[in-house]
């Protein structure tokens, strides 16, 4: 019998809890290493698409998922609150959640596979041939490296990959609120507050609210503003400021200037190569996006799913090339999804309403579960 292949991955997030549980699922003795003291996510809420939902079905954790997220009847989008379009997404499988629950699940999930997670243990380096090291001088051979230690990635980093980096000139600060749907029917009787509702204004002053409700209970609020926008983009959010453009949310919006608030600039970053012999990255590692068409961590569940089915398909002798021709296979995908992600923040286009067709949907639509799935797309 052959002996059982070891994977050593750098970071506990979304794409490093799904290649470790994908992996471990297909016989892998795996261990993640995660930096932080205690197993958590950052940040307020989440879409996710088709493509990370079939990963989730794959790996086991829908049902989880399920039992607290939700699919709004319409994604709405206002400019100066008269409404653009409301979509209702036919066809496009999509759920909302906090990024809490979607973290718990892939928790589970992990665990459930018999992935070992570590928390308090920093990676410091990685090398070509498999050797991980961490800050308290361990060293460790593996079969297989991975990267999933986000945009600072400490793998990529040690590695020596040339990283592009392209910044935006807007950012979004996130909270996750209490829903309040009966304050705020009372605002806005004839609003669906069920929907996501996204509310643009670019005249005078360009000011956003991206209003998506999570489940029944919780509701995610970004709020977009230009980083040059002193006032816009401050921390805890300037409530005269946010409430005189958008006084509809007035009750969520106090309930978010309560919480402290981080303030992120729009990114894309891009590497040479995602993989150098048995090293591979996934997530914002290799590829942070930025987040118009909320796939980054969607892309990032993508790529580290079929990350573990390439591997696992390959021998030792043949990881290397296996996983240059992962990258080769799933990259494309990835590098579109950037693009039009980092297309539609400089041009502020979703304003316009009407956008969940063609080209935008690509990602959404994107089947990593499916083994015939390039044979088809060049069919
Ligand atoms: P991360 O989530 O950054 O996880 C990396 C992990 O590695 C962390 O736990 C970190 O502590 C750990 N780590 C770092 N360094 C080390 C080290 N040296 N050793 C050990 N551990 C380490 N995506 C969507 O799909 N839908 C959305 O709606 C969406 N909204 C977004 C909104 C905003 C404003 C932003 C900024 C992003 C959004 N994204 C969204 C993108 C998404 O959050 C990221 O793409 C995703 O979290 C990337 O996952 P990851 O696992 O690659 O990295
Ligand atoms: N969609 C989602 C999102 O969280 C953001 C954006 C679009 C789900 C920002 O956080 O355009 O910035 C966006």
């Amino acid at each position: 019998m052959a002996e059982t292949r070891r994977a050593e991955i750098s970071g506990a997030g979304f794409a490093g809890l799904v290649a470790a549980t994908a992996l471990a699922q297909r016989g892998w003795q795996v261990r993640v290493h995660e930096k932080g003291e205690t197993l958590r996510t950052e940040g307020a809420g989440i879409v996710l698409w088709g493509n990370s939902l079939q990963v989730l079905d794959d790996i086991g954790a829908t049902h989880d998922i399920m039992s607290n997220s939700m699919t709004p009847p319409a994604y709405e989008t206002r400019m100066d609150n008269v409404i653009q379009s409301q979509e209702t997404l036919d066809g496009i499988r999509w759920r909302t959640m906090t990024r809490g629950h979607l973290f718990n699940s892939l928790l589970l999930a992990a665990r459930e596979a018999g992935v070992e997670v570590k928390p308090g243990s920093r990676v410091v380096s990685a090398t070509a041939d498999g050797v991980l090291t961490t800050a308290d001088g361990a060293s460790t051979k593996a079969d297989l490296i991975v990267g999933a230690d986000g945009v600072g990635s400490a793998v990529r980093d040690s590695l020596g990959f040339e990283v592009r980096r392209e910044r935006s000139r807007d950012g979004i600060t996130r909270f996750l609120v209490p829903r309040r749907k009966a304050e705020l029917s009372a605002l806005e009787p004839d609003t669906e507050w069920d929907n996501v509702i996204d509310f643009w204004n670019l005249d005078p002053r360009v000011l956003r609210v991206l209003y998506t409700p999570a489940n029944d209970e919780e509701l995610y609020i970004a709020l977009m503003a230009p980083a040059a926008d002193a006032e816009g983009s401050r921390v805890p959010i300037d409530l005269d400021l946010w409430t005189s453009i958008f006084p509809q949310l007035a009750p969520v919006l106090q309930d978010a200037a309560r919480i402290q608030g981080r303030y992120y600039g729009y990114q894309t970053t891009r590497v040479d190569s995602w993989t150098r012999g048995v090293a591979a990255l996934v997530g914002d590692a290799a590829h942070a996006m930025c987040p118009a068409l909320a796939q980054g961590a969607g892309c990032a569940m993508q790529n580290a799913y079929t990350l573990a089915v390439a591997a696992t398909a390959a021998s030792d002798d043949e990881l290397p090339a296996a996983l240059a021709g992962w990258e080769r296979l799933e990259r494309p995908y990835t590098d579109r999804c950037q693009d039009r992600s980092q297309e539609y923040a400089d041009t502020r286009a979703m304003s316009q309403g009407n956008q969940f067709t063609g080209e935008s949907v690509e990602t959404a639509l994107y089947e990593p579960t499916d083994p015939h799935r390039h044979e088809k797309a060049s069919a």
